[in-house]
């Protein structure tokens, strides 16, 4: 049997399983896994390098409309650029139905913005912010049909917001169709509340916007977001969880006997709301949603990761310019925390960050790793042929350099953004060759692929609602 690539003598992980083996690629597919592979166009030497499935980053946010002037950092070229240079061979980003649009037009503005643009793979979730029985009815179904599997629907910020009623509506559409719902947790009156309390006491800096959101407005959110999908009997994903007492809820549910997925994120294991101590208008760099807490909240998402109630480990990453008129620190953001757009970037940054503060300081081990970052993704968003390294499988592979010591610069990451809220930490381990269907993109840290190599995948529906 010849191949068109073999990738020989490395370390091989999967979820399961650590072993060494070579891999045998054709026509962007593995087709064997064994030893002393036969011939090959090309052969890449893994020797001393981890051989991983590509990372699969289900939590990203590029060229979404943002509002009043706002522009994101990242469209999907420079987006797909940042996630493959972190390890990424696909990504999924929102599409945000815009107050009064349909999904389709919202999704062919997207489609038309990734085509031919893409460094990875990508798909889309649907943002539903206006839920019209139209909409509900016959828009959704028909997407969900067509590989559009989940939606995400918002329990704050003023124009995205859904009420309890339009939640379960939503989620009902979600039970007739087969389809996964993520929720953004966050108590939208309890933080207009506090947002009212800060702002008259003159506290308008970017420090406030962590006091605005506290653990017990994402909390009660949480708790109200799996009561509705119990009721409602459906699976959903809680998104982006920054404490103990939000995953608390989920393994409470989850005790139940309700089908709930939990993420989390790097801002919730490295960065805490002391970050921004003394940085007055550049703690807009740290502004995100649900924020950064404190060390005790650090521990006890490390607990959820260790433990399992934590699924998914994404990035979230939602980026705006800091020193940008459309960026951090527009015109009115300058004037409040209130209109610094919400997001920090770190697609490049999520596997190394996990890689060397989980797998090299011992908190967890490979396939935990691979099962965070690629195969639970895969898994509960249907993408049949990603995640792991199996014969049958899309050929996306990092191989990872597991004792590279790098220190993490804005100046040495691909994004659009001018900073990194990672700044400064020191890495223990980087990938450095990423193939994506059998296409090597990247070979030892040069960019050897082009862009519109990354494809988009229709989903299948999740493992969560089928079984
Ligand atoms: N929610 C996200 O999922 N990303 C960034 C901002 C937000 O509120
Ligand atoms: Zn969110
Ligand atoms: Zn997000």
């Amino acid at each position: 049997m010849s191949f068109d690539l073999v990738i020989r003598g490395g370390t091989i992980a999967t979820a399961a399983d650590v072993f060494q083996a070579d891999i045998g690629i054709r026509d962007g597919t593995i087709v064997q896994i064994g030893d002393s592979l036969g011939e090959a166009a090309e052969v890449i030497d893994a020797s001393n390098r981890l051989v991983l499935p590509g990372g699969i980053d289900s939590h990203v946010h590029l060229a979404q409309p943002s509002g009043d002037g706002i522009v994101m950092a990242d469209g999907f070229e420079s987006g797909t650029r940042s996630a493959l240079f972190g390890g990424n061979s696909c990504v999924l980003p929102f599409c945000l139905q815009e107050k009064g649009q349909s999904l389709r037009e919202a999704l062919s503005a997207y489609h038309a913005l990734a085509e031919g643009n893409c460094y990875t793979d990508h798909s889309f979730h649907l943002i539903v912010s206006d839920p019209t029985p139209a909409v509900l009815g016959q828009e959704l179904p028909a997407l969900v049909e067509s590989g559009y599997t989940s939606f995400k629907v918002f329990m704050t910020y003023e124009g995205l917001r859904l009420n309890d009623a339009e939640i379960l509506a939503t989620m009902d559409t979600a039970r007739r169709t087969g389809a996964l719902v993520m929720v953004h947790c966050e108590n939208e009156d309890a933080i207009r509340y506090l947002i009212g309390r800060h702002e008259a006491a003159g506290e308008v800096r970017p420090k406030a916007h962590a006091a605005t959101r506290p653990v017990a407005v994402e909390r009660e959110a949480t708790h109200r977001a799996l009561s509705l999908a119990e009721i409602t009997e459906v699976p959903i994903v809680i998104v982006h969880v920054s404490n103990g007492a939000a995953m608390e809820e989920i393994a409470r549910a989850r005790a139940r006997g309700q089908k709930v997925v939990g993420e989390t994120c790097p801002q919730y294991l490295v960065l805490t709301a002391k970050d921004l101590d003394g940085m007055d208008w550049e703690g807009a760099k740290f502004v995100c949603s649900p924020p950064p807490r404190d060390e005790a909240e650090q521990e006890a998402c490390w607990r959820g990761i260790e433990a399992g109630v934590f699924d998914l480990f994404s990035s979230d990453h939602c980026p705006f310019r800091y020193d940008d008129p459309a960026g951090k620190l527009n015109p009115k953001g300058r004037t409040s925390f209130r209109h610094i757009p919400n997001g920090i970037p770190g697609v490049e940054t999520r596997l190394p960050i996990l890689f060397s503060e989980g797998v090299a300081k011992g908190r967890i081990d490979l396939p935990r790793f691979v099962a965070l970052t690629a195969t639970n993704h895969a898994r509960t968003y249907g993408l049949e042929k990603k995640g792991s390294i199996a014969i049958g499988k899309d050929a996306d592979i990092a191989i990872w350099d597991p004792a590279e010591k790098r220190t993490i610069r804005h100046a040495d990451l691909h994004d659009g953004a001018d900073y990194s809220p990672y700044e400064g930490i020191e890495i223990t381990g980087w990938p450095k060759t990423m193939i994506v269907g059998g296409k090597v993109m990247i070979r030892d840290g040069e960019l050897v692929g082009t862009k519109g190599a990354g494809r988009y995948v229709a989903r299948t529906r999740s493992a969560l609602a089928t079984f």
